[in-house]
């Protein structure tokens, strides 16, 4: 297997909105970001991935740009941007900047001009004399009508993200010259949001309805005819010049398709996020239904995407991000067991084959938040799914909402970042954009980077151990015993090397073959040993050198 260097890299994923405040007005900024570099040097991450930090207008946290090559005023200036590039790499930090170019926003130059007829940007974006059926995955009609234009825009996400036209060659070359003024700044790469939807059908079939008014889109914008075309272009003009990391965020992209992104000799990407094993536990409303997840289900998801990258390819380890709930809540427990179970999910992931990423506050075991009132939530997902289901459908009552929200709602991950028990956490010394969550009382990182028992300690010792044994990065992976419901195993392989992960999902005690770990050494663990047996979400990593 070739070595890389992002495949031994950890990245951290920042929300600078909800990172650092340090000037005072509820909002994390790119200052605060640098205050904390010796935090996240001291926990022995490799590489930082920052969602958003561009001008936007800010109905989706900065997903909806206004202007790729301007930072946003509350998070400070290009100058200050610089200075985070150098001081990350000082401390041998990667950057990987969030690459948002599905879409921008509707205040946009581009958009303005391509809105007025502007010859050069009328084909810009999507526009058509009639919608067809398709629904947005915010919410309503993807399809907008404009005045100025007298045509509808297609807008897969929220009214204010217009879709940009690939097809149109002066929209690629446009994005390649902003790609490559922050990749001669000295970026290290990117995280390029919702790449496998750039290429869409443009004879705009219907899709099929499953629930409610509208058409499903997935499958004439999803995985379409010319991204691989237009990725291994990027790849050509831009990609190819420089050491460095990508990662595609890939929703509706099967497993047995995503392989040609990634594959190495393909030239495309080196990863892509799978949204496969986060969708488990959604239902007849989507995320909003409140169901638990299966393990055996979580388990096989895994296991295809393990298999399926195999040949060639390269996995990418998360179980959160800005998007999703907080994992301890969802597939761990957050009141009895939430030490316990958020260090297991850890090293549940940490130990498998890819590269891991760690979402902010992941590594001090934080927990969702119960929102009592609708509107103390700032998500534009949630607050449209709110406003469909229960204000204008009728289709789930408040208290079935709230429940949905609570439990998968995307502010769960976006409260701000706990770090020490003060007024607001320490994040900001003045009302946060967002509430913080209530535990920062009992759950923050000053109370935890100087514990040896820590959730944060545990997340150190993990990342160390990567660095110091190839089997956790190379080494090959087999599942074993697949159609268990609560024990999550799985055995390693490089040279004569072996390690053997077994972890508890449960709340009771279970056991396990004590074969799978005879004359093996332990790793790390998150309670007392007893072979054969594992305590509730206890986990361990044993290890047999050569
Ligand atoms: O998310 C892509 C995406 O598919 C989301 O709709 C996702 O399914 C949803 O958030 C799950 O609840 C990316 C970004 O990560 C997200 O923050 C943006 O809102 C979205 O693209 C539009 O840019």
């Amino acid at each position: 297997m070739n070595k890389k260097w992002w495949k031994e890299a950890v990245v951290y994923q920042i929300y600078p909105r909800s990172f650092m405040d340090t000037d005072h007005d509820g909002i994390g900024d790119l200052k605060g970001i640098i205050s904390k570099l010796d935090y996240l040097k001291d926990l022995g991450i490799d590489v930082i991935w920052l969602c958003p930090i561009y001008d936007s207008p800010l109905i989706d946290g900065g997903y909806d740009i206004r202007d790729y090559t301007k930072i946003l005023k509350d998070f400070g200036t290009m100058a200050d941007f610089d200075l985070l590039l150098s001081e990350a790499h000082k401390r041998s930090i990667h950057i990987i900047m969030d690459l948002v170019v599905n879409h921008t926003s509707d205040e946009h130059e581009w958009f303005k001009q391509s809105r007025i007829g502007n010859n050069k940007y009328k084909d810009y974006y999507h526009w058509r004399d009639e919608p067809n059926n398709w629904g947005s995955w915010f919410s309503g009609s993807a399809w907008e009508k404009d005045d100025l234009r007298n045509q509808y825009y297609l807008h897969i996400f929220a009214k204010k993200q217009p879709d940009l036209n690939w097809d149109k060659k002066e929209v690629r070359e446009d994005v390649y010259k902003m790609m490559t003024f922050y990749l001669d700044k000295g970026v290290d790469g990117f995280r390029m949001d919702v790449i496998s939807l750039i290429s869409k059908d443009t004879h705009y079939p219907d899709g099929i309805v499953y629930n409610g008014l509208y058409g499903d889109l997935s499958p004439y914008c999803s995985d379409g005819k010319m991204v691989h075309t237009y990725l291994k272009e990027m790849y050509d003009k831009v990609l190819s010049h420089y050491d460095i990391m990508t990662v595609g965020e890939a929703p509706g992209l099967p497993v047995y398709k995503a392989l040609d992104y990634v594959k190495e000799d393909r030239h495309e990407l080196n990863m892509v996020f799978t949204f496969d094993h986060v969708n488990i536990d959604y239902d007849r409303f989507g995320k909003w239904t409140d169901r638990r997840f299966s393990l055996r289900d979580l388990k096989h998801v895994l296991k295809s995407w393990h298999d399926g990258m195999a040949n060639g390819g390269w996995n990418s380890l998360y179980w959160d991000n800005h998007d999703q709930p907080r994992v301890v809540s969802r597939f761990g427990n957050d009141q009895e067991y939430r030490e316990k179970s958020a260090k297991m999910l850890a090293l549940c992931l940490h130990m498998m084959q890819g590269t891991p990423y760690i979402y902010q506050g992941e590594e001090l075991g934080m927990t969702n938040v119960s929102f009592d009132d609708i509107n103390d939530y700032k998500d534009i997902e949630t607050l449209n799914a709110y406003k469909e289901y229960v204000l204008e459908t009728h289709q789930m009552t408040h208290e079935e909402m709230m429940k949905g929200v609570h439990a998968k709602g995307r502010d769960n991950a976006r409260t701000p970042m706990q770090w020490d028990n003060s007024k607001y956490g320490g994040f900001s010394d003045v009302q946060p954009w967002i509430n913080v969550n209530p535990n920062y009382k009992y759950i923050n990182a000053k109370d935890q980077i100087h514990d040896p028992n820590s959730v944060y300690s545990f997340y150190k010792e993990l990342i160390c151990l990567r660095k110091n044994y190839p089997i956790i990065v190379y080494g090959d992976m087999v599942y074993l015993d697949l159609d268990d419901t609560s024990l999550f195993a799985y055995s390693r392989h490089l040279d004569d090397q072996e390690l053997v992960v077994v972890c508890n999902f449960n709340e009771q005690k279970i056991s396990y073959p004590k074969e799978w770990v005879t004359d093996m050494n332990i790793l790390i663990s998150n309670d007392e040993v007893i072979l054969g047996e594992l305590s509730p979400y206890q986990g361990v990593a044993f290890i047999k050198a050569a």
